[in-house]
């Protein structure tokens, strides 16, 4: 059987580690394309010879056309540019919004059978537009948020009960970003909920509110230390899993920014809820029951969405 084909699409920092966890987990044969020249060239070049120390067989190639892409299975999209001082978030929105214009007529026109995953942003307006500019099935376009948020809750659970991460399964909803919401109730160690856990005295109600807030601004918090960038490890590695989910025919239920019609009363829009993730992409929306204050809280994440949606029709009228 050929090797299946990775394209990265962003080869800065998230597109650098993408490429260094796909071929270390010989998932396939990997392109690196960007638009900065000589970056995707050298960044290939200095991981292909990682292969013979790390002993994993996979061409990595570095490219600035979209052509090479072609036949890809899997897409991760991270171009784009960060937010700079000065920089309004219309700004910023203006500017990814041309980007994902670009990377959706690159993906429309070379490999309009991948399986795409965004991870720019804003995410839930930037995957919304990239489906729209690529004209991919909904199903084939998602949006990586929720696994990494949800990685950072259970991060921040494990150190609280002093406990295994592997025994933390923790659940985040809704938007990327201050409004996203961490559910308690969903949130479990070893299938105890975290709130019996606080009943047995574990811990308190007002440790968990701190960890909830920890994890609303964990991306803030790694800005805020790096000074130059944002978080890229765990990044990639959550893109990475939701994309062995769609190649391994895994059926796994992750929180992915995904498009809903219908299901939790919304329509046509990306927003993070658990989604089982198979060959078929995005297969099935999971409608979790929420309480009133969840409820609420979803809510003020997905008006956040629609409003960056309303502001990309704005800036581009064909959407
Ligand atoms: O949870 C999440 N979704 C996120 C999102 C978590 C962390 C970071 N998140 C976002 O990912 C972040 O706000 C950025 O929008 C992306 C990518 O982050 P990264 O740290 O990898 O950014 P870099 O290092 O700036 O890389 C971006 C690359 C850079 O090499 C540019 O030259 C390239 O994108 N770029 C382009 N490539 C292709 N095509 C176009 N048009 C283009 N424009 C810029």
């Amino acid at each position: 059987m050929a090797r299946k084909k990775i394209a990265l699409i962003g080869a800065g920092m998230i597109g650098g580690t993408l490429a260094h966890l796909a071929a270390k987990k010989e998932m396939g044969d990997i392109v690196l394309f960007d638009i900065a020249e000589g970056i995707p060239q050298g960044k290939a070049l200095d991981l292909a010879q990682c292969g013979p120390i790390e002993g994993f067989d996979a061409q990595i190639k570095g490219t600035n056309d979209y052509a090479d892409i072609a036949g890809a299975d899997v897409i991760i999209v991270t171009a784009g540019v960060p937010r700079k001082p000065g920089m309004s978030r219309d700004d910023l929105l203006g500017i990814n919004l041309s980007v994902m214009k670009a990377v959706g007529e690159g993906i429309k026109n070379h490999a309009p059978d991948a399986f795409v995953i965004c991870i720019t942003n804003p995410l839930d307006a930037m995957v919304w537009a990239l489906r729209e500019f690529s004209g991919l099935p909904h199903n084939k376009v998602v949006g990586m948020a929720g696994v990494l948020d949800s990685a950072r809750f259970a991060t921040f659970l494990a150190w609280e009960f002093g406990v295994s991460v592997k025994d933390v399964n923790a659940f985040v909803l809704g938007g990327h970003g201050d409004t996203m919401v961490p559910v308690l109730e969903y949130s479990t160690i070893s299938g105890i909920p975290v709130t019996d856990l606080v009943k047995m005295g574990k811990s308190s109600t007002e440790r968990l509110n701190e960890i909830v807030a920890r994890t609303r601004s964990g991306g803030g918090e790694i800005v805020a230390l790096l000074k130059t960038g944002s978080a890229y490890y765990a990044p990639a590695t959550s893109a990475i899993a939701m994309a062995e989910a769609y190649l391994g025919d895994q059926k796994r239920i992750l929180p992915c920014a995904v498009y809903v019609d219908g299901q939790y009363g919304l329509d046509g829009l990306y927003v993070g809820v658990p989604v089982v993730i198979g060959a078929g992409g995005a297969e099935e929306v999971v409608e979790i029951a929420l309480d009133a204050e969840a409820k609420a809280n979803f809510q003020v994440s997905v008006d956040a969405v629609k409003e960056l949606l309303v502001a990309c029709r704005a800036i581009d009228g064909s959407l």
